[in-house]
């Protein structure tokens, strides 16, 4: 069994046992063993061989036994059994924003509460509100949660839609039939969130590939099964479709399903304005069939310059096409650094050397980090003294590098109820940037809210906004807050705002992005990583600048990093002159 495949049982494990109630270390446990597999040294099954696992930390002996049992047989009795016996409503809880364990399990206990429907209707009947620790206000908060769930449905993160395409696609692509293979829809677009998982492939016999498709290891159920498309729901409940074509309508189709619906609509109106017909077959004109062996083609044919599937959504890109080729979108490979990581300095799982290491293999040659500051008690803010001796550590470090890579100093400082930070001038002062996000008090009015940010964002010491809406994509609106007010406070004190690339966040969206460039602020993308696989997260930030239509020059990070240390020091200098 795959690696990740175990890491995935241990996770759900740890979750079966926290709705019902367990010892909060046991559930831990599990969930620190995933993570742990996550990030091994060298292959699974070598480290069971030579007795390795045992010594990493997280893997403890019971979950040994566990992990061997699985690799080993494929089955985990003990998770069959405490699946079956646990109704599968009650793991949907969790999802519900404010909903613990610990309040699950009492739902459960007192209101026989079992799924979302049974929530609702105890709250509807006002029960919940007469709990032991519950109140009106929370049962309100619990309403408003299930309605928020109703409002994203089952939408998948695109991080998970990827992990769960990659292994379908490399066996789709690899069979002997299929001559051209890509995926296709949402995820092409890169959409925040992602409906279902769309591939195309093209082939003199697609019924083949249709036939090994349906049977690989991580489909739960054919959903539809004919000589041209199969649709299947996977293990984790995604729907996956398939469809296979001609290699001479391959361009065709590949533009159709990808979309988005509305992009696809003005296509084929730009189409018939032309007296073409375009399907996602092909391009008809009077004279018949107008080959095309790319989408490049397909654009060309109706007089458009390509346009990259991210800006595949009916808004704008059209007139842009109309008139040459587009500008370069910024690619991964343009980053020559980031900022805003965390290390164990706070609450991050990595040392500053290993997250140094992780940045230089991720091809980087700067680093920011931005630990958070001494109010974040939650998260291991870090108090004026140890501020003093991370720098010193990371001084000592950039010593060592001798000028190879440099490590900046930074903060994740909170922006405190009031807008103020969380240090004093003195401590900002010896910073090279300063991140200024809100962790607390999400429940204040609009108004003020955005009056807190918008000081913030106007304070001279501030080098960049950190993720300005706060929100969790699928599990949490952001707070409310004027997003074009402080949009406009930041371009007139010259303060950037970041793409937090962590694909629970892509905050900035790629909407407010495109309008922070209109009016010339300069935008970092920080993966806000908190362990050395973080850095992988840069792509979904990619992913929205690219949607916001920004080239490199409008990213501080894709600047040569000669440039970037002048872009900071110009920064630092509004209140450090000469
Ligand atoms: P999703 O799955 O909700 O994240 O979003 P998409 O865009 O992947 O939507 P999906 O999977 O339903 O369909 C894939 C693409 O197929 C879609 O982006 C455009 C095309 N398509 C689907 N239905 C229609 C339609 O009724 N009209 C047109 N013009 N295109 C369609
Ligand atoms: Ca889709
Ligand atoms: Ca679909
Ligand atoms: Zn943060």
């Amino acid at each position: 069994m795959e690696t990740a495949r175990i890491a995935r049982i241990l996770d759900e494990m740890g979750t079966l046992l926290e709705v019902r109630g367990e010892n909060p270390f046991r559930c831990r446990a599990y969930h620190n063993a995933a993570q742990a597999l996550k990030t091994l040294p060298s292959d699974l099954s070598e480290m069971l061989a030579d007795g390795s696992l045992a010594e990493v930390p997280g893997i403890g002996s019971t979950i040994l036994s566990k992990i061997t049992q699985l690799a080993t047989t494929g089955h985990l009795p003990a998770f069959e059994k405490l699946k079956e016996s646990t109704p599968s409503g009650l793991v949907a809880l969790l999802r519900v924003p404010g909903l613990g364990p610990k309040k699950i399990k009492l739902l459960h206990e007192e209101l026989q509460v079992a799924s979302l429907a049974d929530l609702r209707e105890a709250g509807r009947l006002g029960k919940i509100a007469g709990l032991k620790g519950f109140g009106a206000k929370t049962e309100a908060k619990i309403l408003e949660g299930i309605d928020f769930l109703e409002s994203v449905g089952d939408r998948i993160l695109q991080s998970t839609a990827r992990r769960l395409i990659a292994p379908i696609f490399a066996s789709v692509q690899s069979h002997p039939g299929v001559i051209r293979a890509e995926i296709c829809g949402s995820l092409r677009r890169r959409g925040e969130t992602i409906g279902d998982l769309d591939i195309l492939f093209s082939s003199n016999d697609p019924a083949p590939v249709l036939d090994h498709f349906v049977k690989l290891a991580d489909v739960a159920k054919v959903l539809a099964h004919g000589p041209t498309k199969a649709s299947v729901r996977l293990l984790d409940g995604v729907q996956c479709d398939l469809r296979g074509v001609t290699d001479e309508q391959f361009p065709f189709a590949l533009h159709y399903f990808t979309g988005s619906k509305a992009h696809n609509i003005a296509m084929r109106r730009r189409a018939i304005d032309r007296g073409l017909k375009l399907s996602e077959y092909g391009l008809e004109g009077p004279d018949g069939l107008i080959p095309c062996r790319t989408e490049a083609d397909l654009f060309a044919a109706l007089g458009l310059s390509f346009i990259p599937s991210e800006l595949r959504e009916d808004e704008g890109e059209f007139k842009l096409a109309e008139h040459g080729p587009l500008p370069r979108l910024v690619q991964r490979s343009d980053l020559t650094g980031t900022f805003h990581c965390h290390t164990d300095w706070s609450d991050g799982g990595a040392t500053l050397l290993e997250m140094v290491e992780a940045a230089q293999a991720a091809g980087l040659s700067y680093l920011g980090i931005a630990d958070h500051s001494k109010s974040a008690g939650y998260a291991g803010g870090l108090t004026i003294d140890r501020v003093r001796a991370q720098w010193a550590e990371i001084d000592a470090l950039n010593q060592k590098l001798g000028g190879s890579f440099r490590i900046y100093k930074g903060t994740e400082c909170d922006i405190l109820m009031d807008g103020s930070l969380d240090y004093p001038d003195e401590i900002l002062d010896g910073f090279d940037y300063v991140v200024a996000s809100v962790h607390s008090g999400f429940g204040m009015e609009r108004a003020a809210m955005t009056d807190r940010i918008v000081r913030a964002v106007r304070n001279p010491r501030v080098t960049m906004l950190g993720h300005p809406t706060g929100r969790l994509l699928l599990a949490r609106d952001g707070y409310p807050v004027d997003l074009d007010a402080v949009i406009e406070a930041a371009s007139e004190s010259g303060t950037l705002i970041e793409i937090n690339a962590n694909p629970h966040r892509l905050d900035l969206d790629s909407t407010h992005a495109r309008k922070a460039r209109s009016l010339g602020i300069m935008i970092p993308i920080n993966p806000d990583a908190h362990s050395t696989g973080g850095f992988a997260d840069l792509e979904y930030g990619i992913g929205v600048a690219r949607k916001a239509g920004l080239g490199p020059a409008d990213i501080l990070n894709a600047h040569e990093p000669q440039a970037v240390a002048e872009i900071l020091a110009k920064s630092r200098a509004r209140v450090r002159p000469g």
